[in-house]
């Protein structure tokens, strides 16, 4: 008679072996063969833009674009997957590779179509399922803020970092990113490499963007999305509105040096001139949010402190709705980052920009 404690161990030695002989298969899988979904796409161009401009799928996926031309000719071109397809008039073209490559790669009009021919473009996105890319940054609770003066309190040694990559149009650069909130408001402790402190004047000057997402619409892209001042007018974000925390080392504007600004991002054609909007209503976010940002010059690091109030109560922008993230103890919210150095001639959409994470307010 077989005791029950080897029926058990019998019955997990099988599952362990399942789920080894499934990992070993997997594994096993050739580069580009088998493995991988079959993912279609119908991509249409037009002057000037590409539509969908973002086009995700996993590492090892075969993807198929059906291509097609909205007025005049045009071409897909990805550099890093040597591809570059004509788009007729007369005929769809077909293009069908495999994903092999993770990451963020831009596509681009290969074929001269006008004045608008060098913003025509958008991303590929390749994403690797086995490497966790969902960055979480938690919000801890905290008895009482901390002073928001650019310089690190004894209370941020206890909390945890989250690093957040950037991904887009600048890649490998990373925004380190902390934060607390006493119930009333939430506090940000972000830091960020830069060989130079630009804070002198210019509109080239050393910057940080957090974004918000609001619409909650997941189609929106953090590359556009979370980006103030994308140049690309076809980047557009969906039909989402995302909320935007933007600080300054100068601010040509005031001509002030350490200066947060309440933004928020909206449909194109809504902003119609615009891909993002000063909030200036004079409500909410637009006085409740602070910060301060202090250049170490020999870690060669930004450190910017932000603190704004959890529920602002400003809720309601004519046309667009709620421009104010609100924020409730429990709950998780998209946070993304972007960053500006000023000193690379870093200005409007060129930056370097991350993907959505998760904020959770605990
Ligand atoms: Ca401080
Ligand atoms: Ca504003
Ligand atoms: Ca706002
Ligand atoms: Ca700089
Ligand atoms: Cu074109």
């Amino acid at each position: 008679m077989v005791s029950k404690k080897s029926i058990n161990s019998t019955v997990v030695g099988s599952v362990v072996a399942v789920i080894v002989i499934g990992f070993v298969m997997m594994n096993y899988t050739p580069m580009g063969g088998i493995s991988g979904e079959t993912k279609s796409f119908d991509i249409v161009s037009f002057q000037w833009g590409f539509e969908p401009q973002f086009i995700e799928v996993n590492k090892g996926d075969h993807v198929t674009l059906n291509l097609k031309t909205d007025d005049v000719p045009h071409g897909i071109a990805i550099e890093e997957y040597q591809i570059n397809e004509p788009i007729m008039i007369e005929k769809d073209g077909k293009l069908e590779f495999v994903a092999d490559k993770p990451g963020t790669f831009e596509f681009y009009c290969s074929i001269p179509c006008g004045a608008g021919h060098a913003e025509q473009g958008g991303f590929l996105i390749v994403r690797d399922p086995s490497e966790p890319e969902t960055k979480l940054l938690t919000s801890i609770k905290s008895d009482g803020g901390i002073i928001v003066d650019g310089i690190v309190d004894e209370k941020w040694n206890k909390v945890s970092e989250t690093i957040f990559p950037t991904v887009y149009v600048h890649e490998n650069r990373e925004v380190k990113a902390k934060s607390l909130n006493d119930g009333e408001r939430i506090y940000f402790l972000l830091r960020w490499y830069d060989d130079d402190a630009n804070d002198n004047g210019t509109t080239e000057t050393d910057r940080i963007a957090l974004g918000f997402d609001i619409s909650g619409d997941s189609d929106i892209a953090m590359g556009a999305a979370g980006v103030p001042h994308i140049k690309i007018p076809q980047r557009t974000i969906g039909d989402g509105v995302v909320d935007i925390w933007h600080w300054k080392a100068f601010d040509s504007h005031t001509e002030s040096p350490n200066v947060i600004d309440d933004e928020f991002a909206g449909p194109f054609e809504q902003l119609k001139d615009h891909y993002y909007r000063d909030d200036d209503n004079n409500q909410g976010g637009e006085n409740d949010l602070i910060a301060t940002g202090v250049y170490d010059m020999n870690a060669k690091e930004w450190t910017v402190e932000i603190s704004r109030l959890l529920v602002t109560g400003d809720t309601d922008v004519p046309g667009f709705g709620m421009t104010d993230k609100q924020f409730a103890v429990g709950n998780e919210y998209k946070i993304g980052f972007a960053i500006w150095d000023g000193g690379q001639g870093e200005t409007a959409g060129e930056h370097a920009v991350t993907d959505w994470g998760v904020l959770k307010i605990d």
